[in-house]
């Protein structure tokens, strides 16, 4: 193989490396989520499984953190306000149940994609207590531009003490 051969060859190979480099977040992460199994079937969400109803919202854990459990669909976040204690760890585990949509808390940086069939993983954290705007960031139908909901967040000596069945909501306040 002559130089200028293998510099073609050189360059292809960085040409391919580079598709799945931009590409990485839309791609390898509901692939690695599809390998982990972490995907739900977005026809019987609300009927069996972790994202019935009264499993959704704030939980609790003996650690201090807290998991919060979301559906995202046409045209609302599930639960419609969101109760959280300032200043500890929040791991949010939320799905769809038809399109793909964007939660994003106004006045933050999170933004946290929502694909039908898999669960999206978030660590996130709110320093301070206030109200946040929930809105959809991508678009996902005519509805589209009314999808928001609330989100509050509590000091945490006002958050309350939730027994190991109970989910938090802004309803629980
Ligand atoms: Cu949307």
């Amino acid at each position: 193989m002559n130089w200028r051969k293998l510099r073609t060859l050189i360059l292809w190979i960085l040409v391919l490396c580079l598709i799945p480099a931009t590409r990485y977040y839309q791609i390898d992460v509901p692939f690695l989520r599809f390998l982990k199994g972490s995907h739900v079937d977005p026809l019987s969400l609300h009927l069996a499984g972790e994202f019935v109803e009264n499993n959704l919202g704030t939980e609790q854990n003996p650690d201090g953190s807290v998991t919060v459990r979301m559906i995202a669909q046409q045209y609302l976040f599930i639960p419609h306000c969101l109760l959280l204690p300032a200043g500890v760890p929040v791991h949010l585990r939320i799905t769809s149940a038809d399109a793909v949509h964007s939660l994003t808390f106004d006045g933050t940086d999170y933004a946290v994609k929502v694909l039908p069939g898999t669960i999206s993983e978030a660590q996130l954290q709110f320093a301070r207590a206030g109200e946040y705007k929930t809105t959809c960031r991508e678009f996902c139908g005519a509805g589209h531009y009314a999808m928001r909901s609330a989100l509050k967040v509590v000091p945490r000596d006002q958050f309350p003490a939730l027994q190991p069945g109970e989910r938090g909501t802004c309803a629980a306040q």
